[in-house]
């Protein structure tokens, strides 16, 4: 897989995409990860790539132009299966987005950033926006990690089988169970029983019974579906 990630602040994604997983994932080859400063292709002499909005008090907007033009060169290369905008005024990036866009394999990123970005951006070159949250942040770069992040670890190679994608939440609709690790007593704080007893088809039981109970109480929204 091959992601391309469009930014005024690259700096801010250098050190999410060296590390961990990300840096794992672009050193096995699995993934290809490349940041671009949208200031490149800036036109005028300042290299600005934002302007005055066009109604009063809405404060700096993202060019069109610039962003159009660095989005052109990216396609002329190669085709993209999706062009995706960061920005909290889009639907909720879920864990369901994330096995989709595992299975492509040209992905674009757009960091918004400022006040916002010129509709037509929206409206004529993005082709998903997503948010990551009901919360708003300075900029698209840090969900653009968050959202890389949770598509490169599932490609297949990048984890381990002891950390499989496959057990994480969400990916059955519940929270995970308590995990434990030695020492089975700690300053009297013990390990359940049934984790040290060997009997597997119990454990499981009680794996089942903990998610149900954790995702009840924490996360009632998860079950509530039709
Ligand atoms: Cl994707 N961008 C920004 N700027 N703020 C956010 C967000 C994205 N998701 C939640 N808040």
């Amino acid at each position: 897989m091959r992601i391309d990630i469009l930014t005024v602040v690259p700096e801010l994604l250098e050190s999410p995409f060296n590390h961990s997983i990300l840096k794992r994932a672009k050193d096995k080859g699995l993934a290809e990860i490349y940041i671009h400063n949208i200031r490149d292709w800036a036109t005028d002499k300042h290299k600005r790539v934002d302007d005055y909005a066009f109604s009063k008090g809405a404060g700096m907007v993202m060019m069109v132009e610039p962003i159009d033009k660095a989005i052109s060169e990216l396609k002329a290369q190669r085709s993209y299966d999706e062009i995706i905008f960061l920005t909290p005024d889009a639907a909720k990036f879920t864990q369901q987005d994330a096995n989709q866009l595992s299975m492509k394999g040209n992905l674009m990123i757009l960091c918004g950033h400022y006040k916002g970005i010129d509709q037509r951006v929206r409206d004529f070159l993005v082709t998903r926006e997503f948010s990551i949250g009901d919360y708003v942040l300075t900029g698209g770069e840090l969900a653009a990690a968050i959202i890389s992040d949770a598509i490169v670890r599932l490609l297949p190679g990048v984890l381990s089988d002891e950390t499989s994608a496959l057990t994480d939440s969400f990916q059955d609709g519940l929270l995970t169970p308590p995990v434990y690790t030695r020492p089975a007593e700690y300053k009297g704080w013990k390990v359940p029983e049934i984790l040290l007893s060997g009997n597997d088809q119990l454990i499981d039981d009680w794996k089942m019974e903990q998610a149900i109970e954790r995702t009840r109480r924490i996360r009632p929204d998860l079950l509530a579906h039709d």
